[in-house]
């Protein structure tokens, strides 16, 4: 079962019915400690409708905040090293790939968030940019892993590579998340084998294309919930980006008018041009 926040309310697609619901009570339902449940009541006897169109689905998020664990595949760890060596900032990443405590930041909020359709941003003060493709997990006020979403943690690889404080401002900015395109419902974990995938396009032609799997994730996404929810309480639920495994050649920095192409199957592709 999926659900996507769309202009009118919101949209439930189960076995290939969409069920369109108007009105918004999205923060009500994502804070829902048994969402799929409720959601199946909602469905049942409803008649459902035509197919959903990319034009009419939002990024699927209200109150929530979005936080982003860091350096939980071996190759996030490595670009890092390589990018803050010369800021003395390489050990800090190679200790945080084998802490026990997990590196957590906040990273976004809605005003700062674009759905699939949407444009990420490049900050302007910054000449060394990724995206970073990242399972998300839809997180409930009570710790349960309630769903699943596809994350682009877009980030300035020079301010963070030139010391590691300034990580707020490489990764927090105005367009520099995008989420979606809708929340896939489970109370399964995603098999270790789901794959991640990116393909970036420049003016038709694909510039770079790269894919991870969950056999690379180093941390369990339930510990990393419970670091994230220590002492720190989420009346509306919230969004945890798992990290990244797919990094870019030293070489590249994203462009104006690039096209950005996640996939996770079987969440679906969040598709996003740089402004
Ligand atoms: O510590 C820097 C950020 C790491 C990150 O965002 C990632 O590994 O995905
Ligand atoms: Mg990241």
């Amino acid at each position: 079962m999926k659900l996507f926040r769309t202009r009118g309310g919101y949209a439930v697609e189960c076995r290939d019915r969409v069920y369109r619901f108007e009105g918004s009570n999205w923060d009500e339902l994502l804070a829902n400690e048994d969402l799929q449940g409720t959601l199946r009541g909602l469905i049942a006897g409803r008649d459902s409708g035509h197919a959903l169109n990319p034009a009419e689905i939002l990024a699927p998020i209200g109150r929530q905040e979005v936080w982003a664990a860091g350096v939980t595949y071996y190759r996030s760890r490595g670009a890092r090293m390589e990018e803050s060596k010369d800021a003395g900032g390489g050990s800090f990443y190679d200790r945080v790939y084998s802490a026990e405590r997990p590196e957590l930041f906040f990273k976004s909020t809605a005003s700062r968030t674009v759905g699939t359709g949407g444009k990420v941003r490049i900050r302007r003060d910054s000449a060394w940019n990724v995206p970073e493709p990242e399972l998300t997990l839809l997180v409930s006020p009570g710790a349960r892993i309630s769903g699943y979403t596809i994350g682009n943690d877009m980030s300035s690889r020079d301010i963070e590579g030139e010391n590691p404080l300034y990580l707020p401002q490489a990764k927090v900015y105005t367009g520099s998340c995008a989420l979606g395109p809708g929340i896939l419902l489970s109370d399964e974990p995603l098999p270790a084998s789901t794959e991640i995938a990116i393909e970036i396009l420049r003016g038709g032609d694909a510039v770079f294309a790269g894919q991870t799997a969950l056999t690379e994730l180093k941390r369990d996404p339930q510990t990393l919930v419970s670091y994230l929810l220590r002492d720190n309480a989420f009346p509306d639920g919230c969004f945890l980006m798992t990290g990244t495994g797919i990094v870019p050649p030293s070489t590249f920095t994203l462009a104006s008018g690039d096209l950005i192409r996640i996939t996770i199957e079987p969440i679906g592709t969040l598709v996003n041009e740089v402004a």
